[in-house]
């Protein structure tokens, strides 16, 4: 059984029920497991600022599922939500991103864990920080709520908006 980190975003329509709707998605996968899940949060949109402000969240799983199926799975959710092909960090209806797998390291075409660049992003530390202060990022060797703390305060442009 592995500990998984998930983080959710949205922003295109309703955006929290759609994060929460995948996470029901999920806890309906027989080899999967909802273990906690953070509020949910408004964030500025990183990457490209001409779209929507998107609602960002959290979740621990446990999961029997190996990384590639793992990653298959979240991926057919988001499709089987509608998610449409936009661009490179546009907008989206859902996305369901692989953080942390244990404390796996894996850099393989489709899938690095941990994810990039979530050591930089307030959207992906707030919530995480929020379920799980004292997961440790393996390649940083620090804790996520560590690495919030280390954010300047400009990258804090996140907002509470509704409960898990
Ligand atoms: N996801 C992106 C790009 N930019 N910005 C915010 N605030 N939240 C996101 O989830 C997000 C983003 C690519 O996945
Ligand atoms: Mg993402
Ligand atoms: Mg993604």
């Amino acid at each position: 059984m592995a500990s998984v980190a998930l983080g959710l975003g949205s922003n295109i329509g309703d955006r929290v029920a759609r994060c929460r709707q995948a996470l029901c998605e999920l806890a309906g996968n027989g080899a999967i497991r909802i273990v906690r899940r953070s509020s949910w949060y408004e964030t500025r949109p990183v990457g490209h600022a001409g779209q929507s402000d998107f609602a960002n969240g959290a979740a621990l799983l446990e999961t029997t599922l190996a990384p590639v199926r793992l990653l298959e799975t979240l991926k057919d959710v988001e499709m089987r939500m509608g998610r449409s092909v936009t661009w490179e960090k546009g907008p989206r209806e859902i996305d369901l991103d692989l953080l942390l797998y244990d404390d796996l390291v894996l850099g393989r075409p489709g899938l690095d864990i941990p994810h990039p660049a979530m050591a930089q992003r307030a959207f992906v530390l707030v919530p995480l920080t929020e379920i799980s202060p004292n997961l440790v990022h393996p390649v940083h060797g620090r804790t996520v709520s560590d690495l919030l703390d280390d954010l300047k305060p400009v990258d804090h442009l996140v907002r509470y908006l509704a409960a898990p």
